[in-house]
């Protein structure tokens, strides 16, 4: 049995563990010789960026969707996809820390950039605090997972302790983690910032995401009002709120504007200064749309 781990992991064995396997001794005496600090360098410190980044984020990700969990009427297949990646963030951290294969490497890649690539598209506004502070630390760890994660796949063979930059945090690896995790903090705290100075003036017209607006054909509809006329200098701002426990987003139709991912209680607003006719829909579920009318006072 001893032999078979031997045999696994030979690639990335303690120079001391190395030599007795060339010498060809008995397995099991060279497994006896791993001290504590041998054991230690088994475990590369990339290893424990990309398993606890890819459980962060599973996290991270689920508790943004534990509303959605909660409306047992109807399941919203968006919602859908963001648990599956929630369950292949998991697959994917425990793979790469039990068994270090290589399709545990290739997984932590696809689920990453997976996530992040769509998600850039959607990204959502500071004032949205909870929903930015998910997103803004998910991409980020994310982003380091999959370079760590390609790193890994490449060094693979030649094994991950002999790299300072994957087996150490006092190297490259480490400086690039400190990087990112410095620039989610700060990312954050323009979130907090934005979040508190956001205010909603008077002159505004608000419409809501009904309860249910992710199903086609809500009975309710989709937005309340649909349409909205509004009059420059008067309330020429719309506020959206989202009641509906799917994650939506408000997008203008011809790209003058875009709220991002709205979260459960989320709320945006723009201010229209031009005449016009102006619709917008949900890059989500396109079928949900509305329009706001901007006249002159
Ligand atoms: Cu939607």
């Amino acid at each position: 049995m001893s032999c078979e781990i031997v045999s696994r992991t030979n690639f990335e064995l303690p120079t001391s563990t190395e030599n007795y396997y060339r010498q060809g001794k008995d397995c099991s005496e060279a497994i006896g010789t791993s001290t504590r600090s041998t054991r230690k360098q088994r475990y590369p410190f990339a290893l424990w960026v990309i398993f606890a980044g890819l459980v962060f984020s599973g996290l991270d990700l689920l508790y943004g969707i534990i509303p959605d969990l909660r409306n047992l009427f109807y399941f919203d297949p968006f919602i859908g996809v963001v648990g599956c990646f929630v369950f292949l963030c998991f697959v994917s951290a425990f793979g790469v820390i039990l068994t270090r294969r290589r399709w545990s490497f290739v997984l932590s890649v696809v689920v990453s950039l997976g996530f992040v690539l769509p998600s850039l598209f959607v990204y959502p506004k500071p004032t949205q605090f909870t929903t930015f502070v998910i997103a803004t630390s998910s991409i980020g760890i994310l982003i380091l997972v999959a370079i760590l994660s390609f790193l890994c796949l490449l060094n693979l063979k030649k094994g991950l302790s002999l790299k300072k930059y994957l087996s150490s945090p006092k190297s490259y690896g480490g400086m690039l983690t400190m990087i990112v995790l410095i620039s989610i903090i700060s990312a954050m705290s323009i979130g907090a910032y934005e979040a508190g100075n956001s205010q909603t003036s008077n002159s505004s017209v608000t419409v809501l995401i009904v309860p249910g607006a992710s199903k086609s054909n809500n009975p309710t509809g989709h937005f309340s009002p649909q349409n909205v006329t509004v009059v420059i200098g008067i309330n020429n701002t719309v506020v959206w709120i989202n009641h509906d426990y799917s994650i939506h987003t408000i997008t203008s139709r011809n790209g003058l504007f875009g709220s991002g991912l709205l979260n459960t209680g989320d709320k945006w607003s723009y201010t229209f200064h031009t005449v016009g006719y102006f619709s917008y829909y949900c890059s989500i579920h396109p079928f949900m749309m509305g329009t706001v009318v901007v006249k002159n006072a």
